[in-house]
């Protein structure tokens, strides 16, 4: 079959083989016709769809192919409907693949120390859109971006959010402040150093990104570090697959109970897959791990000891980028995904950061609009 050849309907006509580029692939007479792209199928305005599986006939077949114009033309039976698919769109929507999902999707790649921080101003993001498309990439892709050039001010982190999408606000508010109090409600409020954690945990679904902006850091210490989980993942799979199948294959307990009125439970893994594989978020806080239970007992000790190599992997300085913020400096992370810390702080001098949550759907989708812009 060349690319100008006809498609082909198998005997049954449940299955359309098609040449796309070099390769032949097949698409299900039902795959096609609930995709349908017409108009009485998805709404022309909003792209959704018009009808449920149960518009559709028990059994749908194919009875004509055929290429024109860059389109594929099939003809549905019993309904007789003739619909268009560009074949952009079918190249873009392929699934007759052996191949397993890969590991990491392909807008990410894991990191160690050697990462430089991407990093933009405040202005240039508010002001350029690509400025503010290739920066929102690198978090996508690295799952940590730096901000410079802002005003040292109360809430001035809202002015990040504000470039992508909308605060989640919690039990510690729409901001909570990051320095020392006397009656602290988390041990980040204090002037000890943090090991490398998620937010959160103990909340399902868990704030997927959070924002640490510096007002004042004049005190000795409290440098940030960030640590890529995925690649401490992957580096725990190379070591001991069968410690990361344990830390993948059972729920860890996290929990909060440090303030009154509130008790947040979770139960999850550490490292959790896609049903086919694919890393999807890490979740990891010493100060907020609750007993786990839920690990048979012949399994605990094992299970343990590929806790206690990520943790070592994840405080190993080979892993991890560290900066100290400036006033007027921020930071964000893929909380799903970068784990950040912070040394120490004590003596003369202040240190004073305000931090919130947001959503990485949010982002995502300002993203890929910015993206769409492009094309
Ligand atoms: C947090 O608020 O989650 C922190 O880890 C605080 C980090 C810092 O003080 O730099």
């Amino acid at each position: 079959m060349n690319a100008q050849s006809t498609p082909r309907i198998s005997a049954d006509g449940t299955v359309l083989h098609l040449l796309l580029g070099e390769a032949e692939t097949r698409f299900h007479a039902i795959w096609l016709r609930d995709n349908a792209l017409d108009a009485d199928t998805r709404d022309p305005g909003n792209g959704q769809r018009l009808i449920t599986l149960g518009d559709l006939p028990d059994t749908v077949t194919l009875t004509d192919a055929r290429l024109a114009e860059g389109q594929l033309h099939i003809t549905f039976q019993p309904e007789g409907k003739t619909c268009a698919f560009p074949l952009r769109w079918l190249a873009d929507h392929t699934y007759d693949t052996s191949a397993p999902a890969p590991l990491l999707t392909k807008n990410v790649t894991p990191w160690d120390s050697a990462m430089a921080p991407p990093s933009a101003d405040l202005t240039a993001l508010q002001t350029n859109d690509d400025t503010r498309r290739d920066w929102l990439a690198s978090i996508r892709r690295y799952g940590f971006a730096k901000v410079t050039g802002m005003t040292p001010r109360e809430g001035g982190l809202f002015d990040i959010v504000d470039l992508f999408g909308y605060v989640r606000e919690t039990n510690y508010g729409r901001l909570f402040e990051v320095r020392t109090e006397v009656n602290p409600t988390n041990l980040a409020y204090t002037g000890l150093g943090l090991q490398a954690h998620t937010d959160n945990p103990y909340r399902d679904p868990v704030p997927t990104l959070q924002v640490l902006a510096c007002l004042e850091n004049s005190a000795t210490g409290g440098e940030n570090m960030v640590v890529d989980g995925f690649a401490a993942a992957l580096r725990l799979r190379d070591e001991n697959p069968a410690g990361f199948d344990l830390l993948a294959g059972y729920p860890m307990r996290f929990a909060y109970t440090g303030s009154a009125g509130v008790a947040l439970h979770s139960r999850r893994p550490m490292i959790e897959l896609s049903p086919d594989g694919t890393l999807q978020s890490i979740r990891f806080n010493a100060r907020s791990a609750a007993p786990c239970t839920d690990v048979p007992f012949d399994k605990m000790a094992d299970w343990y000891a590929a806790y206690r190599r990520l943790s070592d992997i994840i405080d190993d300085t080979a892993q991890e980028v560290h900066f100290k913020l400036a006033p007027g400096e921020a930071f964000i992370v893929d909380n799903t995904r970068v784990l950040h810390a912070r040394k120490g702080y004590s003596g003369a001098g202040n240190r004073w950061l305000q931090g919130c949550y947001a959503d990485k759907d949010g982002l995502l989708s300002t993203l890929a609009a910015l993206e769409a812009q492009d094309a």
